[in-house]
């Protein structure tokens, strides 16, 4: 097997090159290749300098995370980076793409390092639940100081070559297109300077005030995680007064740790489950798209207006529909609204939020979407308005354009069958907030044509989304499985729970919020028939008293103006009273029944999901958690979260509470085998 290592030589400088596609991460093969040429550079006495340098579109962009699970192949990471820092000869790493991971790490153990101005440099390890495990959290400190090896590691953040080069990461920009040319006339200028300059020889300066506010700022944010922590301990041990070599024994050992614990597994998994998620089984990745230059949003309500700014921002045109030129102007003014408050925070130019704005076209003429190549149709969930939508959309849209229905509930096949063409006809579903939210289900109808669904998963990829297929099923796959979750949540208030002791069970196990906090924010009114006499269950008793959430500050809590909630003895009594009618004497609910009322059964409702064919892995359903729930993403998602767990465990608590556990799932506990 060819080496993805290759040199080259000009004069007396060695330019060492890698080509492992797509990303340059750095592989046992690239590693060994890296070592031979460090050697020979070194070696040979005609060479005075050595560049490192990748083909294709990045540098090194990590350690090759697919060989985490596998044995492991010398030269490891931190024993290369420390014979790069070691030569007698300068080293210079030329950037360009990403030098992320441990590619960051190379870097870093070059002497030198010159970057394209479009380049980015980061220690995103934290995001797959590690740290920088090759000397990154001890060199970091050392060229750029606490603070921003802090920002590096424990967020991840990754930072643009000119901040960088202010922030002596980088010593010098070069040309966008001529990186190897200005590295090697670098090259020239420092071969013969000395002393070398080393990164762990520098001295570190300790900053336990930037540490603390660090720490305080991102204490939501790192919740419930372990690898931040941890990243954040080996920073602060590269300032303490230890040796260079104390300090990479310390951060070995903290990254072994994190490795072998589940919360870095579930985050892999879901690095990988993300990318899987955008292949669809039967339709080959060549599969030729539809060219989208306009797309249509029929509504311009909260979501409409959402959807619409996703693909402003991504720099396609929007026409807007409204049947009121009121609700029109209330739709735009918002949409601008959002955006000016994006430039507040300094994460928008002016002229960006003009720019976008320009490319938005209000209309109260239907017809105006003739000349739209994706029209999404975004009005409230009522069949009967939908496929009157659809009718008309198919008198006036052009052929081949797609056609898209952001319902979230309702089926697809039924919408696309009072069309000529229900190829053409697609389930879009956002999550509200619909600019903000990742996650998008890709609806396939049983007619959907491939080439319309190949076009929306990479259309979604345009507009920064993470697209999940899901077929036809009442729900899809993210509200299908909140489904017993709310029903059980709302037996269990019956039975004796709390709104509160339900909410904390779910807050502590890393949920943004619990099922009644959510209600309160989405809406207790959501699918309530609107007929105070008519009271079937507790949140009809709380609908017909206007506790109808955050909105009309009651819900399940009450809230006060900043929307604080705190607990409400009114719904204790509702509850009561409600307990009282039903004749249901209350009991002490335990935490673990909660855990396997609410969470087992969204694992047993995905499980029934798979086996229906309605998602095409496991994994995909985790995705849609995360991205679309705020599940956890250090418990992987809940089919994830399940094996993890033990499915015999799951099983068993199903069964415990008088549920029926979903074959596959049963037969998975009993052949100790993974849903898949
Ligand atoms: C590390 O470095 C640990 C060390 O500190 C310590 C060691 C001791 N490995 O994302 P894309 C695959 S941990 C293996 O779609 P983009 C990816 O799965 C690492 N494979 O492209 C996909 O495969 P497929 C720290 C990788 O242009 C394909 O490449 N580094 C790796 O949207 C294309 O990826 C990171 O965490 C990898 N490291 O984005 C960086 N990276 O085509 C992780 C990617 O089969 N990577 N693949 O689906 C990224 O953030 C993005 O991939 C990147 C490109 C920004 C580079």
């Amino acid at each position: 097997m060819t080496s993805p290592i290759r040199t080259e030589r000009h004069d007396e400088i060695l330019v060492i090159i890698s080509d492992n596609q797509p990303v340059n991460a750095l592989s046992a093969a690239v590693r060994q290749g890296l070592e031979a040429a460090i050697k020979e550079g070194v070696a040979d006495a005609s060479v005075e300098a050595m560049v490192i340098r990748c083909d294709g579109r990045t540098f090194f962009a990590g350690a090759d995370i697919t060989e985490f699970t596998k044995p492991p192949v010398d030269p490891l990471l931190p024993t290369l980076v420390d014979m790069i820092e070691a030569s007698d000869k300068p080293v210079l790493a030329a950037i360009h793409g990403t030098a992320l991971g441990g590619g960051c790490e190379v870097a870093l153990a070059s002497h030198y390092r010159i970057a394209v101005p479009s380049a980015k440099l980061g220690t995103p390890e934290v995001k797959l639940g590690l740290l920088p495990g090759a000397g990154g959290t001890q060199r970091l400190p050392r060229i750029a100081g606490v603070k921003l090896a802090l920002e590096l590691t424990a967020k991840g953040d990754q930072i643009p070559a000119k901040k960088a080069h202010e922030a002596g990461l980088v010593d010098r920009l070069a040309g966008e297109d001529s990186l190897e040319a200005d590295a090697i006339a670098f090259a020239r200028e420092i071969k013969a300077a000395r002393p070398i300059p080393r990164a762990s020889e520098k001295v570190a300066a300790a900053d336990p005030d930037a540490v603390a506010a660090f720490k305080k700022d991102n204490a939501r944010r790192f919740r419930g995680f372990e690898a931040p922590l941890a990243n954040i301990a080996c920073v602060e041990k590269a300032t303490d007064g230890s040796s260079y070599a104390e300090g990479s024994a310390f951060e070995r050992q903290e990254f072994m740790k994190l490795m072998m614990g589940v919360q870095s597994a579930a985050q892999r998994h879901i690095f990988f489950a993300e990318r899987q998620a955008s292949k669809i089984d039967d339709v080959p990745a060549d599969t030729q798209l539809r060219e989208i230059k306009r797309v249509g949003v029929i509504g311009a309500g909260t979501m409409g207006g959402g959807i619409s700014m996703n693909f402003l921002s991504a720099g396609i045109p929007v026409t807007i529909v409204e049947m009121q030129q009121e609700a029109l102007d209330r739709g735009t003014g918002t949409v601008r609204k959002n955006y000016e408050a994006t430039a507040a925070k300094g994460r928008m130019k002016p002229e960006q939020v003009e720019a976008a704005m320009g490319a938005l076209t209000p209309t109260l003429n239907f017809d105006d979407l003739a000349e739209c190549d994706l029209i999404i149709e975004a009005v409230y969930e009522n069949m009967d308005v939908k496929k009157e939508i659809f009718t008309r959309l198919d008198k006036i849209a052009k052929p081949g354009a797609i056609l898209a229905s952001n319902t979230s509930y309702l089926d697809i096949d039924e919408i696309a069958a009072v069309t000529s063409r229900p190829g053409d006809v697609v389930g879009m579903h956002f999550f509200s907030p619909a600019n903000v939210m990742k996650l998008l289900e890709v609806v396939r109808g049983a007619k959907t044509a491939p080439d319309v669904l190949a076009t929306v998963m990479a259309l979604a990829k345009r507009i920064k989304k993470v697209a999940v297929v899901a077929g036809v099923t009442y729900g899809f796959i993210g509200n299908r499985m909140l489904m017993p979750r709310q029903v059980e949540a709302t037996k269990l208030l019956l039975e004796g729970a709390t709104p509160e002791q339900i909410d904390r069970v779910h807050v502590a196990f890393g949920m943004p919020m619990g099922p009644f906090q959510m209600s309160d924010l989405a809406g207790v009114d959501i699918g309530w028939h609107r007929d105070p006499s008519r009271i079937e269950n507790i949140r009809d008793a709380l609908a017909a008293e206007n506790r109808w959430g955050q909105k009309t500050k009651a819900g399940f809590y009450d809230y006060d103006e900043k929307r604080t909630p705190s607990n409400s003895p009114r719904v204790a009594e509702i509850i009561e009273d409600f307990r009282a009618k039903s004749g249901v004497t209350p009991r002490e609910i335990p935490d673990e029944e909660i855990v396997a009322r609410t969470l087992y059964t969204m694992v047993n409702e995905g499980a029934l999901i798979l086996e229906e064919g309605k998602a095409q892995r496991a994994s995909d359903v985790d995705v849609v958690w995360i991205y679309g729930y705020g599940w956890p993403v250090y418990r992987g998602g809940p089919m994830f979260w399940a094996q993890s767990e033990g499915l015999p465990k799951v099983v068993e608590g199903l069964e415990k509470y008088g549920f029926t556990p979903a074959k596959s799932l049963k037969d998975a506990a009993a052949s100790g085998g993974r849903i898949k």
